[in-house]
Order: C-alpha cells, then structure tokens, then sequence
C-alpha cells in the first residue's frame, strides 16, 4: 500500500462524514473546481464570464449571503430552492 492509496482513503472517509448529500452536487462539483468545498469569486468567474445583461459579480454575491466571499454547499442549496419557485 503506498501513500497515495492511504491519502485517497482519508479524503473518502473524510467526504462520507461531511455533508455528502451537497458535497456531490454535480453542479456544485463543476464550479468547485479545486475541490475544497468553497467555491470563490475566481472560480465562479473562470466559469461564468460577463456576457450580455447578466453581472456574474453581482450573481455571486446574491447567492453568497454571509458574505465570507465563498459560496458554500448550503448556500448553494439555498440558491437552487430559489430558482425552483
Ligand atoms: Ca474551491
Ligand atoms: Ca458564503
């Protein structure tokens, strides 16, 4: 067994005691693009780029309602229960 297995063995018990449910939101997943569970300004951005009448800035800091300047899991949630209604 080398190191790498035992790593990767962490991370999935780590990601099973977390909130799995959220943490394997497939859109969630495509913005967090380095995996941390957060996903920052920069990488919204490098996703959504400004095009026509729609400022992903402004976006971001709707759906980013502490403002800590990530978007976690649960406000991500919060955001898609938004959209539904
Ligand atoms: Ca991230
Ligand atoms: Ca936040």
């Amino acid at each position: 067994m080398n190191t790498i297995t035992l790593f990767s063995l962490s991370v999935a018990l780590l990601l099973s005691a977390g909130n799995a449910a959220a943490a394997t939101d497939p859109d969630f997943k495509r913005l967090d693009t380095n995996n941390d569970g957060l996903i920052s300004w920069s990488e919204y951005a490098a996703k959504n780029p400004v095009s026509g009448r729609l400022n992903p800035r402004r976006i971001f800091d709707n759906v980013d309602t502490n403002r800590d300047g990530y978007i976690d899991t649960a406000e991500f949630a919060a955001m898609k229960q938004r959209r539904k209604h």
